[in-house]
């Protein structure tokens, strides 16, 4: 494909132009992740976009938490999707999930999903506490008093995900679906996706996005492919038999994975939350330095000699070693000694990853493009995703690596000049992919600008 950049705007119409799409992109109380696509609230979203809004309004932001929070099942689960009433644009929705009808730790309402997603929303929450430092009195204030209020959701969130999904201690946390990961068709699932398998009366349903992409043209060869989707269909279908119960699930499931990138971000919003709490006077900071010791162990014991991680099959006990953006994990919980940190870092800037020669802008793949898996507009298994990249920069600058911190976060402005802030971009031309606009890229360039 031909080289798609239309506009490079300054850093200051690029900021202006994010936060007119984050304003677009508000319904009131939540900001959907995408107004076609995705005309609901995802969890890890909601985190990103409230990482931005921070920077426009902490109140904003903190309302943003408050909404997910607010749909928490009685375990404590943060579910991975909030339905919005009456948009009927995406599949599965609420009927498909049936949650409140079959389990009685979901609420009625709002309609929920009965998935997880990566726990980023401590880091979030730590990002509003220093944004509203530079805030009035009054917006201080009122920012502290609702992060006090919503402490025992986001410590219950934080138990749930200890103690439901890690029963064993292992310091990994269990995923029950590719999507659970947010990374749903990175290869790293492609062996344990071999093994799910739709009962042969098994109907899917209707796929809903690559109608909803279809205008901007190229949509099915960037979004999973119907034998894809048809197994994340069946997956939805295997969890409500379970009736959502973690118990059963861990017995039943026909897909459970220790997933290393959520864990590794579970580490780190351990670590952020214990600050906060330390801060505020809050209770629960040995706890959570407890979470972030135990999964930091659980994430650096998959490393190999150059500190890339792993993923664990806990149906087959495989070790999953896919070259996918998640071995990079250890740059996010730290604990790597120096040389292996040194190592990961080097191999993240090779060619075999941001630094391949025929980059657009040299940032990291979702999968690298020395892999055989490799797919340079499919959705998680190539292209380059902004709030990813926004990770890893977070990640390098707490790991004390600045300088390849700034190279990302340089490259990152100028993809993100295009003021188009699309769901992903194609490693090699710099197209625009997905969805767009979408608001978690909106609301990591605010941020990156800021
Ligand atoms: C994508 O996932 C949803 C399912 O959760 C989908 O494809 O329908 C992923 O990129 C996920 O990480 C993201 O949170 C979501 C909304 O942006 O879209």
């Amino acid at each position: 494909p031909a080289r798609a950049r239309a506009t490079t705007l300054t850093r200051n119409q690029t900021a202006a132009r994010a936060a007119y799409v984050l304003a677009g992109n508000d319904r009131g109380r939540l900001t959907v992740a995408a107004p076609q696509l995705y005309p609901h609230m995802w969890s890890w979203d909601a985190a990103f976009i409230a990482i931005g809004l921070a920077r426009v309004s902490t109140g904003r932001a903190l309302t943003e938490l408050e909404t997910l929070l607010g749909a928490q099942w009685r375990t404590g689960m943060v579910p991975h999707i909030v339905f919005t009433e009456g948009e009927t644009g995406y599949e599965p929705g609420p009927q498909r999930w049936a949650c409140g009808r079959v389990c009685p730790d979901a609420p009625q309402s709002p309609a929920t999903s009965g998935l997880i997603q990566p726990p980023v929303h401590g880091v979030a929450v730590r990002r509003i506490l220093d944004a509203a430092r530079g805030a009035s009195a009054a917006e201080r204030h009122d920012a502290v008093e609702r992060i006090r209020a919503m402490w025992p959701r986001l410590l219950a969130w934080h138990r749930y995900l200890a103690d439901r999904r890690d029963p064993e201690g292992r310091g990994l946390l269990t995923i029950y679906h590719g999507w659970e990961s947010g990374l749903d068709d990175s290869p790293r699932w492609d062996a344990p996706y071999a093994d799910v398998v739709p009962a042969p009366e098994f109907v899917p349903f209707r796929r809903a996005d690559l109608h909803a992409l279809g205008a901007l043209g190229g949509a099915a060869a960037q979004r999973p492919s119907d034998a894809e989707y048809v197994k994340y269909q069946w997956l939805v279908e295997e969890l409500r038999r379970a009736r959502y119960d973690d118990a059963t699930a861990c017995r039943t499931l026909s897909f459970r994975m220790a997933d290393v990138l959520t864990s590794a971000l579970f580490v780190a919003a351990n670590e952020e939350l214990a600050t906060v709490a330390d801060e505020l006077g809050l209770p629960g900071v040995d706890e959570l330095i407890g979470y972030a010791d135990r999964f930091r162990r659980g994430v650096l014991e998959t490393a190999d000699d150059h500190g890339f991680a792993a993923d664990v099959d806990l149906r087959t006990g495989a070790v999953i070693r896919t070259p996918t953006i998640a071995g990079f994990a250890p740059l996010l919980s730290g604990g790597l000694d120096p040389a292996r940190q040194q190592a990961l870092v080097e191999t993240l800037t090779s060619a075999d990853w941001c630094g391949h020669p025929g980059f657009a802008h040299a940032l990291p793949p979702s999968t690298s493009p020395s892999s055989p898996a490799f797919d340079p507009v499919r959705y998680w298994r190539g292209p380059q995703w902004p709030p990813v990249t926004w990770l890893l920069i977070w990640g390098l600058e707490r790991s004390g690596e600045q300088e390849t911190a700034r190279a990302l976060r340089e490259a990152a402005l100028d993809q993100l000049a295009d003021g188009l802030f699309a769901e992903y971009y194609h490693p090699f031309t710099g197209e625009p992919l997905g969805a767009r606009p979408q608001s978690w890229t909106a609301a990591v360039a605010l941020d990156l600008l800021a």
